[in-house]
């Protein structure tokens, strides 16, 4: 019975064995999927996310463009949503954020915001780690968390040259980032591990306050146990010592601070709600009644009412949700081999009122978890967009909770 037992044991030890000695393969996402999907599908919408570049050398810049809009869907269980922050995200400070502009304007730091807000940012990052990096644009709602946009491989190539990231200051003098302040950085971080082992090792060595615990724990707080022995004058002196250097130190850094560095800027707290932007008259309405998922074919069937309110035939053009875009077949060209299909007919005539039927069979939907089997949410969002005749365009949010599902 042991025998048996211990085998039990033996064959599962050896494999985890096994499993922790393998090389992990390299992560090769941000996690993303790991949010629940009515979260990452009903926040924060991106569109027409464009990299300038997918090579760059060291230093050298690229832009990223695009839109990113707050959802009407926003869940109530977040909280509203009224400060943000985009940005890029990258895995490690390999590329650099140089400026960015949000609806037209300079946006160095968080932004007002709000339910239904739409933001075309632009962002200039330049890199600065040789290697090939995915690179995402990243909404950070305060309160909620950061929603991913669609991310791309960026090849930054080494420049033969140390990576540089000048900015000029105040006083006119240019100074290099990645290299400004450096010395004292280090010899303070230095100074400070020495200050706070003495103290350590004073009370570890020749003390053993630690060693002892059970002693020290009999003895009440707010005594420092002088009858046991345990804390002595000596000690009191010691500390004292320690506390005068401490504070030698932070006078001595702080006049040497005011020295060094005469001209100082106080951290700068600029936010600003953006201009709207000026979008297009609603041409459009569009309504999702119905979503049915099949598990086996991977297949959404979405039964959207739309009707055009407009003067001229509106095209619906794809539908959007989290970093991906199904293009309509016939349409627009497919992205990264993704579209859907459109019945009966993807223009609407002006006036008209219609049922569309939108199919889209991916692979992607399981593997990025997008339909939420076994959550307690099972719904589906995203934004349809329909462009007229003459280009104008309209972006409609649509949401449905999954009203069939079959395996
Ligand atoms: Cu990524």
């Amino acid at each position: 019975m042991r025998r048996i037992l211990s085998r039990l044991f033996v064959v599962p030890a050896i494999a985890l064995a096994v499993l922790l000695l393998a090389p992990a393969p390299s992560a090769n996402a941000h996690g993303e999927t790991a949010q629940e999907a009515f979260l990452r599908m009903g926040t924060v919408s991106f569109w027409d996310v464009k990299f300038s570049a997918t090579e760059v050398e060291q230093g050298e810049q690229l832009k990223v463009t695009g839109t990113a809009k707050i959802l009407e869907t926003w869940p109530e269980q977040l909280g509203e949503p009224e400060l943000g922050f985009i940005g890029v995200v990258a895995p490690g400070p390999v590329v650099i954020i140089k400026e960015r502009k949000i609806n037209g304007a300079p946006a160095p730091h968080a932004i007002e915001v709000h339910k239904g807000g739409v933001y075309n940012f632009e962002i200039t990052i330049a890199g600065r780690r040789p290697g090939r990096w995915h690179v995402h644009p990243i909404f950070g709602i305060h309160g909620a968390g950061s929603l991913l946009g669609p991310g791309q491989y960026i090849e930054v190539k080494e420049s033969g040259k140390a990576f540089t990231n000048p900015v000029k200051l105040a006083s006119g003098q240019v100074v290099d980032l990645e290299k400004v302040g450096m010395g004292d950085v280090a010899f303070w971080a230095v100074v400070w591990l020495v200050v706070g082992l003495v103290w350590l090792l004073y009370w570890i060595v020749p003390k053993r306050t630690v060693a002892r615990l059970p002693v020290t724990s009999q003895i009440p707080l707010n005594t420092d146990g002088m009858e046991y022995g345990l804390i002595t004058k000596r000690d009191h002196k010691a500390m004292n010592v320690i506390m005068a250097v401490t504070l030698v130190l932070l006078a001595g850094g702080w006049i040497y601070q005011a020295r060094a560095y005469p001209e100082k800027m106080p951290q700068q707290v600029l936010r600003f709600e953006p201009e709207p932007v000026a979008m297009t008259p609603s041409f459009v309405q569009a309504k999702a009644t119905e979503v049915r998922y099949d598990d086996a074919t991977h297949t959404v069937t979405m039964i959207v009412d739309v009707k055009n309110t407009g003067t001229r035939p509106a095209t619906l053009q794809g539908f959007t949700t989290t970093t991906l875009t199904f293009p309509t077949a016939g349409v627009a060209e497919p992205v990264d081999g993704r579209s859907m299909t459109v019945s009966p007919s993807p223009t609407v005539a002006p006036g008209q009122a219609t049922k569309l039927t939108l199919t889209i069979s991916d692979h992607v939907w399981r593997e990025e978890r997008l339909i939420p089997i076994g959550e307690s949410r099972m719904q589906i969002t995203g934004v349809l967009r329909f462009k007229d005749d003459a280009g104008a365009e309209n972006f409609v949010t649509v949401q449905s909770f999954i009203t069939s599902l079959s395996a």
